[in-house]
Parts: C-alpha cells; sequence; structure tokens
C-alpha cells in the first residue's frame, strides 16, 4: 500500500473538496494503485468499466455485491471520480464506455490503445473513536495498460544479438512458419557487416511491423510480439527509437564477430537503436508507470486460447511469465512493489455455470505453470473467472444447461460449448476446442449503466473483495 507521494496528493486534491477538516482526516486514510492488465482484447475496457459501474451503482436495485463486506453492511456511502494527480495520464473515458454499453442497440466499448487512468474515492461509513459514527475514505487509482508492453522486460536483459537469435529461432518454428508472409527469408538477407542502409531498413521494418499485426490478429492472436510498441505505439508512434528490425542473419556469426563489424555497419547501427529503445521507451514505462502499482490484475482470455490450440497456449505462457516476472522485478532498472495480482479469466459468461469453475482452475494450471521459474517470488497470487458483462443467459432443456445472447450480427442465439477442463488438457483433449465455434456476443440490451442500473456480471463482487476488501475495512 503506498503512502509515498500522499502529501503532494492531498494538496492538489484540496482544491476539488470541501473543508480543512477533511483534509485532516484524509491524512489517515488510504490509497491504492491498482494495474489492469492483459493482452489486447483480454477484455481490460470492459472490466474497467464494469469495476467502477459496480461501485458506483452500490444502491441500485440490480447491484449484486454478496462477495464484498462494504456492501452487504451498506456502509458505501457514495463513490466519486477525481481529477489524476498525473497530468499526463490519460483519463480512462468511463462516461462513454458505460453509454456505448447501454441503451437499446448496446456495443462493446471502444478499444483503447494506450494507458489511461481513473482516480476513484470511495466514502464509507465508519465507526470513529469512542464508537462515534464516521466516515472515512478510500482513494483508488486504476491505470490500464497493454500487457504487451510488459512482454519487453525480457528485452531489458538481452543483448541485440540475444534477441535477434531469439526471433530467428520464432520464426522459423510452428506456428510462424505456416504463416503467409513470414519476413525470415527479407530479414535474413540483410547482412550484419554490410553499410548501414536506412532505406532498406525502413523497408523492412514494415514487412516485419506487418508481420507482427498479423499475428496479433489471428484468432487467437499470438502473444508474443516484440518489440510490443510496434504494434501497440501508444503517443510514441513515429519514435526514432521504433526503426530497427531483427538482423537475423546475426544467428550465425559470434557476439565478438559482430562486435568487430564496422561503426557504419548494419549490425552497429541498428544494435545502438535497439539500445535505444531499450533505455528510452522500456524502461522508462516501467519506472514511471509500473513502479508506483500496489497490486495488480492480470486478464486472461482463456477460453480464446483454449480454442487455439497447443502452440497458442504455449506463447501464452511464455507471455505470462515476462508477465509475471515484471511485477516480481527489482534491480537497478526499477522495483517493483506490486503485492498482490489477481488473474482473472475473462468472459466466462461464454460457457454454462457449471464450467466456470474449471476454468478458474484451468487457468490456476495455466499460471503455476508459467511462473515456476520465477524464483523469490514475493507477490500474493489469487485466481478468478469472471465476466464483467454478463451476456448470456441460462435455460435449461431436459438436463441440459443451454445458454442464449445476442450475437454480433445482432441475431438471438442458443449454445452449449464443449466441457471446460480443470488442467491443461493434452494434445488429443485440445481437439474439441480447435473445432468449437466460440459464441461473439453483444452486450445485453437495456442495460441503463449511465442511468442508476448495476452492469449484470458474475463475480466482479469477489475482484473487489480481493483487490480492496481489506483497505475498505
Ligand atoms: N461475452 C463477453 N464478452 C466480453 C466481455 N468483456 C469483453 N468482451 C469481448 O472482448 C472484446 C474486447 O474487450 P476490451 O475490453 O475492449 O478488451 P481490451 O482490448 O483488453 O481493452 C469486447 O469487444 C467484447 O467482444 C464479457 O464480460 N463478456
Ligand atoms: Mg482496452
Amino acid at each position: 500500500m503506498s503512502n509515498s507521494g500522499q502529501s503532494d496528493y492531498l494538496k492538489k486534491i484540496h482544491h476539488v473538496t470541501d473543508d480543512a477538516k477533511t483534509l485532516i482526516n484524509r491524512a489517515i486514510q488510504k490509497r491504492l494503485c491498482i494495474g489492469i492488465t492483459g493482452l489486447s482484447r483480454s477484455g481490460k475496457s470492459t472490466f474497467i468499466t464494469s469495476l467502477i459501474n459496480q461501485l458506483k451503482q452500490h444502491g441500485a436495485k440490480n447491484s449484486r455485491l454478496g462477495g464484498f463486506s462494504p456492501w452487504l453492511k451498506k456502509r458505501i456511502i457514495h463513490v466519486q471520480e477525481h481529477p489524476l494527480e498525473n497530468r499526463y495520464l490519460p483519463r480512462f473515458d468511463y462516461e462513454q464506455a458505460v453509454d456505448s454499453l447501454s441503451g437499446s442497440a448496446p456495443h462493446w466499448p471502444a478499444p483503447t490503445r494506450d494507458i489511461s487512468g481513473v482516480l476513484l474515492e470511495i466514502k464509507l461509513a465508519d465507526l470513529g473513536w469512542f464508537g462515534r459514527k464516521t466516515t472515512k475514505s478510500v482513494f483508488i487509482e486504476l491505470r490500464d495498460y497493454p500487457g504487451e508492453w510488459l512482454v519487453d522486460l525480457p528485452l531489458l536483459k538481452m543483448s541485440f544479438r540475444d534477441w535477434c537469435v531469439q526471433v530467428e529461432k520464432q520464426l522459423s518454428r510452428a506456428p510462424r512458419n505456416q504463416l503467409p508472409n513470414n519476413p525470415l527469408a527479407a530479414l535474413n538477407a540483410l547482412d550484419p557487416f554490410s553499410a548501414y542502409d536506412a532505406a532498406a531498413i525502413e523497408t523492412l521494418r514494415d514487412t516485419y511491423s506487418d508481420f507482427l499485426h498479423a499475428c496479433k490478429q489471428q484468432s487467437p492472436p499470438l502473444t508474443i510480439i516484440q518489440p510490443g510498441r510496434f504494434i501497440e505505439p501508444g503517443t510514441q508512434a513515429g519514435h526514432p527509437a521504433l526503426q530497427f528490425v531483427p538482423l537475423v542473419a546475426c544467428a550465425g556469426h559470434s557476439e565478438a564477430q559482430l562486435q568487430a563489424a564496422s561503426k557504419n555497419s548494419n549490425f552497429k547501427q541498428l544494435e545502438a537503436i535497439f539500445e535505444r529503445y531499450k533505455a528510452d521507451i522500456v524502461k522508462p514505462f516501467f519506472k514511471e508507470f509500473i513502479e508506483p502499482i500496489d497490486r495488480q490484475v492480470v486478464l486472461v482470455d482463456v477460453l480464446n486460447v483454449l480454442h487455439g490450440g497447443e502452440p497458442y497456449l504455449h506463447e501464452m505462457m511464455h507471455a505470462l511469465e515476462a508477465i509475471g516476472e515484471s511485477f516480481e522485478y527489482s534491480g537497478g532498472l526499477f522495483h517493483s512493489r506490486v503485492e498482490k495480482v489477481l488473474y482473472a479469466a475473462t468472459k466466462v459468461d461464454q460457457v454454462v455455470s457449471q464450467d466456470h469453475d474449471n476454468v478458474r482452475h484451468l487457468l490456476s494450471s495455466i499460471v503455476r505453470k508459467s511462473l515456476e521459474r520465477i524464483k523469490g517470488a514475493q507477490a500474493d497470487l489469487r485466481i478468478e473467472a469472471v465476466a464483467a458483462v454478463r451476456s448470456s443467459h441460462a435455460q435449461t432443456q431436459g438436463n441440459e444447461e443451454i445458454l442464449k445472447g445476442i450475437s454480433t450480427d445482432g441475431e438471438a442465439i442458443g449454445f452449449v460449448n464443449p466441457r471446460i477442463p480443470d488442467h491443461i488438457p493434452s494434445e488429443s483433449e485440445f481437439t474439441a476446442f480447435i473445432d468449437w465455434k466460440l459464441p461473439q456476443l453483444n452486450p445485453p440490451k437495456s442495460i441503463r449503466a449511465n442511468q442508476d442500473q448495476a452492469i449484470p456480471h458474475i463475480r466482479m463482487d469477489e475482484v473487489l473483495h480481493n483487490l480492496m476488501g481489506d483497505i475498505c475495512r
């Protein structure tokens, strides 16, 4: 839990609040910075929208937060948004997101491509000294950012040659070697020792980055996309430190041979840009954005990856390893102080309720295996399976549970799913999921989330309990 920077924070917030008494009270009040991440399309924007909505609409008739003790005890007085103290952090547009989910033609919030944040005050009824009724406020800053950026963490420990060798391996193996427009041959034609050719490199960079986009656009997407900023540049699109490519031909030369290349060689020039990428883009992100995070949510679209099959699951496990490592990092670059990580499988409304618990156990096995190489891990880990916006409802036919919802074409559909295993499936167990047509649902009609209704959800109350139950006591 963070106290650092609290006095600055208090000074600023002073202007937006009422009186000096509140200010004194704040000094003893609590503050948490919670990061929300996940690979793109894992459900971050929707999740944050629902989380804020569940808190704001705590008093709505359809509010269902039984797992969150302050709600059960009716201690929540109000929930209010405040301006972020960090003016450089764009604000998460809750109103727009909630408007898109509300109404007769609801749609999912527009995808966000950059970091954003929101600062919430939860005002709670409390018992003060001598049992007097008082109030206390808990301040929660939520930070939304692409998980792809965490996947760049391993680059910090790699030399340029190490990275080139790794990309060479990736491109020559399944599933990438079977994808159209694989850039391996084109990249291989670039000689590390020839004179640096800016024009040729620009063309190759486009080829490489188009391929990264294609990997990402597959369903399910490939998750090791390096450098992460090539496809999610945020505000750094066009930055000179993004103008490099992997020199895959380095794999045929030793580090010593490459270091003997002339100053103006492709190798030396690209190596310098790669080092700038690490120093100017990757490191500041970890230092300024990740370091202040106290607790972290990692969203995982487990069902979609199951549908992709074994190579996709393995790839995602590598990404989860890099993500997990980011929260346990302590070294010269930055110190992560994440004390708790909640891994949540998203969109669990796509399978029948009988399978929800298995989705949770499946994610547990995935996380357990992904993190097994991380030594000296400190953070407390939790696993959940949630739906931020429950978009299906169950109907029993005979002794089978069927899910009904609205497809993205606006048609009413009914579906069942293959049984979800509570463990990482074996090769043969995967077959059922590869043939499975995962339903792509629209949000349910007539959620009035922008007025006085809470968004229907699955286990978002458990999420609140895990993330902030203790400091709301
Ligand atoms: N059925 C269902 N689909 C969801 C849910 N949350 C997100 N989705 C789907 O996943 C897509 C990506 O979600 P989004 O929040 O934009 O992901 P982000 O890229 O991680 O911010 C949405 O457009 C929806 O199609 C959910 O709770 N239930
Ligand atoms: Mg988003």
